[in-house]
Formats: structure tokens, sequence, C-alpha cells
């Protein structure tokens, strides 16, 4: 019996859907590349708020709120870029503890995403003081995530 092109097609999706999710990166570099991309382009539009934390630029609700919609979707991306097999590559400072620790690392990811959420939350205040709570809430995930996962 010849497959109709709706079965054709279907059984493409399907096998397609099973490659990406066996491998989502062609080879470890391109997902050290990956993470970092996003980690730079989170920590810019998380300087930018922080400048307004800082008082070093003057506090504006909607560019804050621009610059926090952009760290909310980023801040979701790096964590699939740190699947097995992608401890060496590119330069990284990714440290072993990611592999050997995986709980560990997994709680930081939560505790990171959750102060995100929050972030979010304080972002459509629009004021300035729920804005500072909420990123150094974030700022101390980072960093507490930096101190055990990533080497100087
Ligand atoms: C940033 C950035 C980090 C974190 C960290 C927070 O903007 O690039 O790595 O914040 O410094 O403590």
């Amino acid at each position: 019996m010849k497959m109709t092109s709706i079965a054709k097609f279907a059984a493409m999706c399907a096998l397609c859907s099973t490659v990406l999710a066996q491998a989502q990166f062609a080879k470890p570099d391109d997902a050290i590349e990956y993470r970092q991309s996003a980690m730079t382009i989170m920590s810019a539009h998380f300087g930018r708020l922080g400048a307004m934390v800082q008082g070093k630029v003057p506090f504006d609700a909607k560019v804050a709120q621009d610059n926090e919609a952009v760290f909310a979707v980023v801040s979701k991306l790096p964590w699939a870029a740190f699947g097995e097999g992608t401890e060496k590559g590119a330069d990284t400072k990714a440290k072993a503890e990611i592999w050997s620790d995986q709980a560990k690392f997994k709680a930081a990811q939560e505790k990171f995403l959750s102060e995100a959420v929050k972030l979010d939350a304080a972002v459509k205040t629009g004021k300035l003081e729920d804005l500072s709570v909420a990123f150094k809430g974030v700022g101390g995930a980072c960093k507490g995530c930096h101190e055990s996962f990533k080497a100087k």
C-alpha cells in the first residue's frame, strides 16, 4: 500500500523530533557556544536593569520592562546546553561539578529561575523599589551558581 503524503509527512515529523531530542547540538562546541551566547545576552539585559538599580541611569519602567522581557526568555535557554558530553570542547569555564553533582546544579538552576519569575512580577509593578529587591534576588542566584559551577 502506498503511503499518503499526509502519512509520509507525519512519519517525517516523528523522525525529526526524535533526532532533535537525541541531539539538540551537532557537537559539544555548538552547545558550549550556545550556552555562552545565552549567558552573554542575559548579562547585557540584566546589566541594564542593574544600571537603574544602582542609580547609574535614571529609572524608566518601560525600558526596565523591555530589558526584563528579553532576560525572561533568554534565562530559560542555557540549561539544555549543559548535556552529557559537553564538558569539554570550545573554551569553557564550566566546572566538572555540573556533571558530577547534577542534583545540585539542577537545584541552582531552579533557584535562579524562581528568582527570575519574581523579577518578572516586580518589573511589572513599575516601582524601582520592587525592581531593586528582585534584582538582588536574581543577582544572588547568578553569583551562587557561578561560585559552585563556574571556574574563575
Ligand atoms: C551579571 C553578570 C553576572 C551576574 C553576577 C551577579 O550581570 O554578568 O555574572 O550579574 O555578577 O552577581
